[in-house]
Order: structure tokens, then C-alpha cells, then sequence
């Protein structure tokens, strides 16, 4: 029987990816550097997941430094990066995804455990969900895994096991909501179900691993759910 619902976070929460993009390149500005990620690199970077390990990779494919000072270099600029990126969200930059709160609503009031497994860094979710929930965020959403509490992020499946070491469930009474492919697999690595909604930066991902795959959030409803408990076996 379905127990909990594990979200992940940017591009399937709310479209974040053009936020984030937009403070790295405030928090480059910043720092005097002339990098510039437009869409289509950003695109091809998000394949890395992790902001820090998104420049590490970004410098040494396309501004190489010694690595002593790209390893000092990218916490700095990811830390300015996320003070930009939370001041957004937090002034209501960024609304969730048309069918999220309806459907985080409904789960919750059916008794479902609705947790969160994500690569992106812990202040930028309390922020999202602050600006989506208010304070109420806090009894909506029983656990999160983010970021650097795991060593291998997405599509590692660590950040999913976290959650459901968390939760003290087993991978099947969950599923997964995800919308790319390394969180579907990171999620499937992790044995969960996953219901992919694919996002602006994630129209051309292969979410082949996913159990089923809708075109926004619209379709996401507790019937879909009850379809997948139906559908059973194993994690398809
Ligand atoms: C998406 C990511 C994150 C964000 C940026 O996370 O890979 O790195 O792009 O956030 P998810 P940080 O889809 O798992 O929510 O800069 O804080 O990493
Ligand atoms: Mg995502």
C-alpha cells in the first residue's frame, strides 16, 4: 500500500533551473568573472547535478585553472550563488509548478507522508517551500534528504535511500516524482516507482526508468497513484 510520496525538488516542485541559472551568472558578475552560462550550456551542464560540482566541471572543460583554485574558487561562487538564488525565491520569484500544490494537498489529506529527495542545497528548499506553504511547509513535508547529506548525488541512488532511512519504509510502499533522467535514476537505483513530469530543462531527458511519464503536473492525482499500488510487482 502506498505510504509516502518522495519530491524531488528543481524542475519538478517549481522550474527553478532558469533561477539557478540566472544566479550563477549574478554571482559571476560578482566575483568579476566574465563567464556567462546562457540556456543552451546551462542545458548541457545540468547534466552534472550539484552546483559545486557543476563549476568544478565547467572549469575544467571549459576555464581551466589549477585545480587547487578551482577547488577554493567554486564554494565561494556557489555560496554567493545561493545567497542570490534564496533572496529570489524568498521575494516569491518562483511559483510551483501548475498541479503541485492541489496535488501535495490532497496526498497529505489522504494521510500520505510526503517527503523530499533532492541534489539542490537544504536553503533553497525551506526557502521554496516557505515561499509556497508558509510555515506551514514544516507538518506538510515529514522529511527531507538534500544536497551534501549524502556523498554521491543523483543519479547515485543516495539521496532516495536517505529518504526512505528517514521515513522507515521500504522502497515500495513510495514513489518517487521526479523530472529528469538522473533523478529517475537515482530513484529507481533506490528501487522506487517514479512518476516522471518532464520540465523546460528536461523536454529532451530519457526517463526511460520512469514508471510513467506525463507532460507537466496537471495529470498528477491521488487515482494515478492508487493505478501504480494497482499495477504492484515490482518497480517497474
Ligand atoms: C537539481 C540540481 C541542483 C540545482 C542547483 O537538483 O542538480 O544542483 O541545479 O542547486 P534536483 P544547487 O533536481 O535534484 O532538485 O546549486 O544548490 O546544487
Ligand atoms: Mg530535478
Amino acid at each position: 500500500m502506498m505510504s509516502a510520496i518522495i519530491f524531488d525538488v528543481d524542475g519538478t516542485l517549481a522550474e527553478t533551473e532558469e533561477q539557478h541559472r540566472l544566479a550563477f551568472n549574478a554571482a559571476f558578475e560578482q566575483a568579476g568573472l566574465d563567464w556567462r552560462w546562457d540556456e543552451a550550456l546551462y542545458r548541457d551542464l545540468l547534466q552534472v547535478t550539484g552546483g559545486k560540482e557543476r563549476l568544478l566541471h565547467f572549469i575544467a572543460t571549459r576555464a581551466p585553472m589549477p585545480q587547487a583554485e578551482a577547488e577554493a574558487l567554486a564554494p565561494k561562487l556557489h555560496a554567493a550563488k545561493t545567497a542570490i538564488y534564496t533572496e529570489a525565491v524568498a521575494a516569491g520569484a518562483i511559483p510551483l509548478r501548475p498541479g503541485i500544490a492541489p496535488f501535495v494537498e490532497a496526498a497529505a489529506a489522504a494521510g500520505l507522508t510526503l517527503a523530499i529527495a533532492t541534489t539542490t542545497s537544504l536553503p533553497n528548499i525551506t526557502t521554496l517551500l516557505d515561499s509556497a506553504f508558509g510555515a506551514r511547509w514544516e507538518r506538510l513535508f515529514a522529511v527531507i534528504a538534500a544536497g551534501d547529506m549524502v556523498p554521491r548525488k543523483k543519479p547515485a541512488p543516495d539521496v532516495y535511500q536517505l529518504a526512505l532511512e528517514k521515513l522507515g519504509l521500504p522502497a515500495e510502499a513510495c514513489v518517487a516524482i521526479e523530472d529528469s533522467r538522473n533523478g529517475v535514476a537515482s530513484a529507481r537505483g533506490a528501487g522506487l516507482k517514479v512518476i516522471a513530469v518532464r520540465s523546460l530543462y528536461t523536454s529532451g531527458d530519457d526517463l526511460a526508468g520512469a514508471t510513467r511519464v506525463l507532460p507537466d503536473c496537471l495529470g498528477l492525482d491521488l487515482a494515478l497513484l492508487a493505478e501504480l499500488d494497482r499495477a504492484g510487482g515490482p518497480s517497474t
